[in-house]
């Protein structure tokens, strides 16, 4: 598939400045006393990410026939949990990072306490938004009962936390094919593919298109993590917004490590192709998530 870099950017500025309109709506909590955490929940949550978590619920909820205003509380909800676990991932205790999108990591500004506390704040906050959501949206109890179970079980310890221990278990160990992938598929695949279909589920996508939307969702954390890997070896420090090289550093087992560079590109671009397949039953509508596949493979941060 054809890919224009500047017709997707314009695509997702769009798309990203109504997240980001909607997610200051949504934190306006974080005005509340005491001042030192709720500044610290904003320093985290208004830190130049891509927002392409919430951007997927918004966009399976159209595809599902729904509206992305009945899907932006969880949309906001899986923004604070992927900001979340940025923040704990940063830790001395786990990759201690200096940086992160080119500003120091939360707890260099806060403390390492209060970034523990961060993390556990914006997490709990995610839920308190997906339950009051619940009891006040148009949108059907039970789908949105759902939305909340399949949201927990993803950055929960089947989900992202087991990624995250494998990872952790896995430093400075030679891991095999196999693990890389589950690890991955846990740690960052399972919350994509919260975000797709809890939107799909909200929009009230039919059980067919569940199950293209979960494929997609598969096909897209493993490009997406595959190129992550690439960009640690050779993106560039000012637009990755941290130092080159420092899954080496960590003895991080990655895709170029285990497969090397040409090998990983060339997987890459399999699992792309393979997420333009699972949308093929949704035709045009799926424009945007066709391009946000094809960005994989040529972004820069
Ligand atoms: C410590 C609870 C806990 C979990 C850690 C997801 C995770 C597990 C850690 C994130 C660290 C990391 C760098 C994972 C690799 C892939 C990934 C999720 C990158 C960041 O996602 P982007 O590029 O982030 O969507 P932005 O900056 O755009 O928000």
């Amino acid at each position: 598939m054809d890919f224009d870099m500047k017709s997707f950017q314009k695509d997702i500025k769009t798309r990203q400045e109504y997240v980001e309109a909607c997610l200051q709506n949504c934190v306006s909590l974080l005005d509340a006393y005491p001042p030192l955490i709720h500044e610290a929940m904003h320093y985290a949550l208004f830190n130049g990410g891509k927002r392409l978590r919430p951007i997927m619920v918004c966009e399976a909820a159209l595809l599902g026939g729904g509206s992305r205003e009945d899907a932006i509380p969880a949309a906001c909800a899986i923004e604070m949990i992927h900001s979340y676990s940025l923040v704990h991932d940063d830790l001395p205790c786990m990759d201690d990072d200096d940086f992160r999108r080119g500003k120091p990591t939360c707890h260099k500004v806060y403390g390492e306490a209060n970034a523990v506390l961060t993390g556990d704040a914006l997490l709990t906050a995610a839920f308190e938004l997906l339950s009051q959501n619940a009891q006040a949206s148009e949108v059907d109890l039970g789908r949105t009962i759902r939305v909340i179970s399949e949201i927990a079980r993803a950055a929960g310890s089947r989900g992202m936390i087991g990624g995250q221990v494998i990872d952790l278990e896995s430093e400075g160990k030679n891991i095999d094919f196999a693990t890389l992938k589950t690890l991955h598929s846990l740690k960052t695949g399972e919350l994509f593919q919260a975000s797709l279909r809890s939107g799909a589920i909200l929009g009230g996508m039919d059980e067919p298109g569940l199950q293209a939307i979960t494929d997609y969702a598969r096909n897209f954390g493993l490009a997406f993590q595959i190129s992550d890997d690439i960009l640690d070896v050779q993106g560039d420090e000012a637009l990755i917004g941290k130092p080159v090289g420092s899954d080496e550093k960590n003895h991080k087992t990655t895709y170029p490590s285990l497969l090397g560079l040409a090998k990983s590109r060339e997987m890459l671009k399999e699992s792309v192709a393979s997420c333009i397949q699972s949308l093929e039953p949704f035709g045009e509508r799926a424009a945007f998530l066709r391009e946000l596949a094809c960005f994989t493979m040529y972004r820069e941060s």
